[in-house]
């Protein structure tokens, strides 16, 4: 069976960014793939994070995961930091990735200046524990949004030189990027992806915000100059809503815009308001029935099984490279 892997981290509430562009997709391929879905700590950890607060994050991510249709007797859902082996391949890749490919990576580009005072050598390796986290697994497709797409065309480069240098040992994994919501764009600035750790909460709607809190960030949200309700180049941020309305609805862009024309904003952002509660309560009840132990039980279980194929492919690394 072919394989899947993915992962997110726990830097905060996962967001509808995440669940659109990634998540969405992998409930899908669980069906048809060998899933491997990981919450992955390490990388969280490039930037500052609170001790309290990550373990907390880490438990929640999960959960979502699995309120979100992620099935533990389909996929394995476990930890990064709970299968050594990331951390293992990634000191290796290190060894074979380039500075000047490394430093041409547009995510250290934003976050080296959003975090000025904590430019860290982790930050800038990112992309070499992302292709170990991926490599390890031997996956054909990696489900990923948009902005992950030059991380795994990185990682598809260093299996093809490791291949080449020691003889072939990883499968150049594809990235696999949907169509339509691929890019979620923040409420406050059409310009910029929706990210879970964005200076104003009223850039991102969390699957964990309240009824309240959506339709105050969505009332809140900006839009183009002009009056109707269409979609186009020109109208970033029309387009970013109606692409949330039409995902989460199952409706097309076309209809809705015809549902709305000769209307306003208000009605339109009332409407959108509607769609992403109902969507977010569902979500929310299923959240909140899991119980924190029988999640920790599918994590353990999850590493356990990780650890078997990531044990594996790290010795025929080690054997390919000649390290005793
Ligand atoms: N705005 C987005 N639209 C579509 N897909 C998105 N993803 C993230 N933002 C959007 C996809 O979600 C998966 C998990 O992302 P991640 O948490 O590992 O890192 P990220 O891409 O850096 O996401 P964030 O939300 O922006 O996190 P922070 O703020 O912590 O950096 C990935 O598949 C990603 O493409």
């Amino acid at each position: 069976m072919k394989r899947v892997f993915s992962g997110v981290q726990p830097t905060n509430n996962l967001h509808l960014g995440n669940y659109l562009g990634a998540i969405k997709n992998w409930v899908e391929l669980q069906n048809s793939y060998d899933a491997f879905y990981c919450v992955v700590d390490l990388h969280a950890i490039t930037v500052k994070q609170d001790p309290k607060q990550l373990r907390q994050n880490v438990l929640n991510v999960a959960k979502t995961y699995l309120a979100l249709g992620v099935d533990p007797d389909k996929s394995t859902i476990f930890v990064q930091s709970h299968v050594p082996q990331h951390a293992e391949l990634a000191w290796v890749l290190n060894t074979i990735a380039k500075l000047s490919e490394l430093e041409r990576m547009t995510q250290f580009k934003d976050k080296a200046k959003e975090h000025k005072e904590n430019i860290n050598m982790g930050l800038f390796d990112y992309p070499v524990l992302m292709a170990s986290d991926i490599l390890l697994y031997s996956p054909e497709v990696v489900p990923v949004g948009e902005d992950q797409k030059q991380h795994v065309e990185l990682t598809r480069d260093l299996a093809a030189r490791f291949n080449s240098l020691y003889g072939k040992t990883f499968i150049e994994p594809k990235p696999l990027i949907n169509k339509e919501g691929a890019r979620i764009m923040g409420l406050d600035d059409p310009t910029k992806k929706m990210s879970k750790s964005a200076a104003s909460a009223n850039s991102y709607i969390a699957l964990l915000d309240s009824p309240e809190v959506v339709a105050k960030k969505i009332s809140r949200a900006v839009t183009d100059s002009g009056t109707t309700i269409e979609s186009g180049a020109d109208r970033p941020a029309l387009t970013n809503l109606l692409t949330i309305y039409s995902l989460l609805s199952n409706q097309s862009i076309k209809n809705i815009e015809k549902e709305y024309a000769g209307k306003g904003y208000a009605d339109f952002k009332k409407g959108l308001a509607q769609v992403v509660t109902q969507f977010i309560s569902e979500f929310q009840s299923k959240f909140n029935a899991l119980d924190d132990n029988k999640v920790k039980k599918i994590l353990e279980e999850g590493a356990a099984k990780a650890k078997v194929v990531a044990e594996k492919k790290m010795e025929e690394v080690k054997t390919k490279m000649g390290l005793l």
